[in-house]
């Protein structure tokens, strides 16, 4: 890993919104005196009733709790539209690209609050009320921010499904929330093709019985069925809709949304974040890790179908009314210069961006970014998984110029936003490293007994105390969130990531140190790939452990064992990745099917998954002590037919 070290710019000490001194000295505010620090960061939000309690939490089994604000009333969407309309009505909230760079279009804080308040009209209408959960499976449009922020009007629990997730996995995540209602649009668009959206809600209608509406946007103006009584459009509704909507006051603690997400156990779980907490964390982190200032233009890349999409395109950002690009496409439609292009035309002053989506670029060359002028940028970010140096280097010369910082943020869909992120007046930078805590994050260094490690270490991230973005339960399995997370090691949050902290307390992650893969940032659970394989009629069993991949970080590499008639061959294989893109989506396509007559096993018939994960990687010469294995004669097959990254 480079050790090289970027100091902070002179120019960004003096002028940027956290500077070194205030670093440090909120930092230890944070830790020394909690209750008034996040009293007066409670300023930032405008709130119906002012809190006067802050934390009121505990890790541990006996009085397990997370509570933040517990007597503050407030609502989200007022906050992230409705007090900006005397300083920023006419301001650019949000500003869209579309797939097609021909289209485009400008929403200011005045015309998306009256889009929120009809939008929200029109679910009420529809008989949604506060607490029901609304289901949102959109592409990126402006009517998907609006779908979120109505639901955050009127008080209802939104749950957005990405548009990539095939009918199966939608079905089961409207299931596990018993959602009433869904709003999506006719079609997507993403690199010139068209995603059948609404033809996904049919089918997964079919397996799902909770709902009895389905909202339909037009976006392609594609001809979809639609079933009378149960499926209306959105621009019939809204028509007749009042731009006039009261906020509903909500108490710091109801839920804003609930989000999947993959573990390493079962099926998805729903995280839940509620209203204050989150919105103050969302907002304290965007305005301090991208220095927001007046008169900047974000972007982030990232979906709104993914946490990062939630935090960072929709919440954080319009809640500091600060103008928020959304793009709808893909980097590399119609050619590899389409992002810079959107930099270059907006005047994109702060970028925020995926690892992946910088190697698949970079890849490409260099010309497809000198072709555009990116001299508006002064601020460029990364999310999702570890950044490799080399991608750091290329992102900081190529893209920033050498003139900008490059925040490396590190968090996850249960912290709610960053926890771990160099403040760009604050922080020197060392490529790969996502450098310090933010205010009130205490991160440890555990061993594999749950002793806490002191300097420079290396082990498990954990993070000792609470902190108001942190999620809040596992919706309807209060049971499985404490196991998950607070269970391995009492009263501290584990992460599943691990980490090293270096001499200068910096901090390094150096992947999931539990059966979740991360493929191009996209978080994958071993086990639910693993499930969708073993539905096929042909498997009798499957292993799936990640692989390291150029492009993705890691791609999926699956062991299968067929039934004892089937024979492997080449359609079959094809047919394996086929079903497995139609159970989940094209996320979780295998990158290797790796027909296996027997998988390592314990004499207990346990998986030897150690096992499994150095042969994917290539480490065939230390695979460990393998004298425990039932058949320690498989491990020689498997080493002898392993499969090369495609
Ligand atoms: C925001 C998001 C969370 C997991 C997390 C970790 C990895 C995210 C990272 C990073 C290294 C970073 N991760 N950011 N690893 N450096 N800057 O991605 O949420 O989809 O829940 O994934 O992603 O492994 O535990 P989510």
């Amino acid at each position: 890993m480079s050790e090289t070290v970027y100091p902070v710019p002179a120019q960004w000490r003096d002028s940027a919104v956290i500077s070194a001194d205030a670093y440090e000295t909120m930092y230890a505010r944070s830790k020394n005196d909690p209750h008034a620090f996040w009293l007066e960061q409670a300023q930032r939000l405008d709130w119906i009733k002012t809190p006067t309690q802050t934390d009121n939490s505990s890790f541990h089994k006996a009085d397990f709790a997370i509570n933040w604000f517990e007597d503050g009333v407030l609502n989200v969407a007022a906050n992230c539209l409705d007090r900006h309309l005397d300083t920023r009505g006419d301001q650019p909230a949000i500003l869209w690209a579309g797939d097609d760079p021909s289209e485009q279009r400008t929403i200011t804080y005045r015309e998306l609050h009256a889009e929120v308040c009809k939008f929200a009209n029109v679910l009420k209408d529809q008989g949604v009320r506060k607490g029901d959960r609304v289901t949102i499976y959109m592409p990126m449009i402006p009517e998907a921010a609006m779908a979120l922020l109505a639901c955050a009007r009127i008080g209802a629990i939104h749950s957005v499904v990405f548009g990539g997730f095939s009918p199966e996995a939608l079905a089961g995540r409207l299931t596990d929330c018993d959602s009433s209602i869904v709003i999506t649009a006719d079609e997507g668009l993403r690199g010139g093709k068209a995603v059948p959206l609404k033809a996904n809600v049919d089918a997964a209608l079919a397996l799902s019985h909770s709902v009895t509406r389905v909202i339909v946007v037009q976006r392609t103006g594609n001809n979809v069925p639609m079933t009378a009584g149960r499926d209306f459009w959105y621009h019939a509704l809204a028509a007749q809709a009042s731009t006039d909507c009261p906020a509903e006051p909500m108490n710091a603690e109801d839920p804003l949304f609930i989000l999947y997400t993959s573990g390493s156990t079962g099926k998805p779980k729903g995280v839940l974040h509620t209203s204050g907490g989150y919105l103050l964390w969302a907002s304290m982190t965007h305005a301090y890790v991208f220095d927001h200032k007046p008169g900047d233009v974000y972007w982030c890349t990232a979906d709104v179908g993914w946490v990062t999409g939630h935090s960072y395109v929709v919440y954080g950002p319009l809640a500091n009314g600060a103008t928020s690009v959304m793009f709808e496409g893909v980097p590399n439609y119609p050619d590899h210069s389409r992002f810079w292009q959107v930099v270059d035309q907006f005047k994109v002053t702060t970028f925020y961006t995926a690892p992946t989506a910088i190697r698949a670029l970079m890849r490409e060359g260099e010309a497809w970014v000198d072709r555009c002028d990116l001299s508006s940028l002064r601020l460029l970010g990364s999310v999702g998984e570890p950044i490799n140096p080399e991608a750091w280097e290329w992102y900081n010369r190529v893209v920033g110029k050498g003139q900008c910082p490059i925040v490396d943020t590190w968090w996850q869909t249960e912290t709610g936003g960053h926890l771990i992120s160099p403040l760009p007046g604050a922080t020197a930078l060392k490529p790969g490293s996502a450098t310090k805590p933010l205010f009130g994050v205490f991160p440890e260094i555990l061993d594999n007994d749950g002793r806490v490690l002191s300097g420079a270490a290396e082990g498990i991230l954990a993070i000792a105390k609470s902190w108001p973005g942190q999620m809040r339960t596992v919706w309807g399995d209060h049971e499985r969130f404490f196991q998950t997370y607070f269970a391995s090691y009492p009263g501290k949050y584990f992460t599943g990531d691990g980490a090293r902290r270096d001499a200068d307390d910096y901090y390094w992650i150096t992947g999931r140190v539990d059966d979740v893969i991360n493929v191009s940032g996209h978080r994958m659970g071993t086990a639910e790939v693993e499930s969708a394989l073993v539905a096929h009629e042909t498997v009798a069993e499957a292993a799936v452990v990640g692989m390291p991949h150029d492009i993705k970080g890691q791609g999926i590499y699956a062991y299968v064992t067929l039934n004892a008639n089937e024979v492997p061959s080449e359609a079959l294989r094809k047919a394996l990745i086929q079903w497995v893109r139609h159970e989940i989506g094209p996320i979780a396509t295998p990158d290797v099917i790796h027909f296996a007559p027997g998988l390592p096993k314990t004499r207990s018939g346990k998986i030897m998954r150690r096992i499994l994960r150095k042969i994917a990687e290539g480490e065939i010469h230390s695979l460990g002590d393998t004298s425990t294995l039932a058949d320690p004669s498989v491990v020689e097959a498997l080493v002898r037919d392993r499969v090369l990254q495609p």
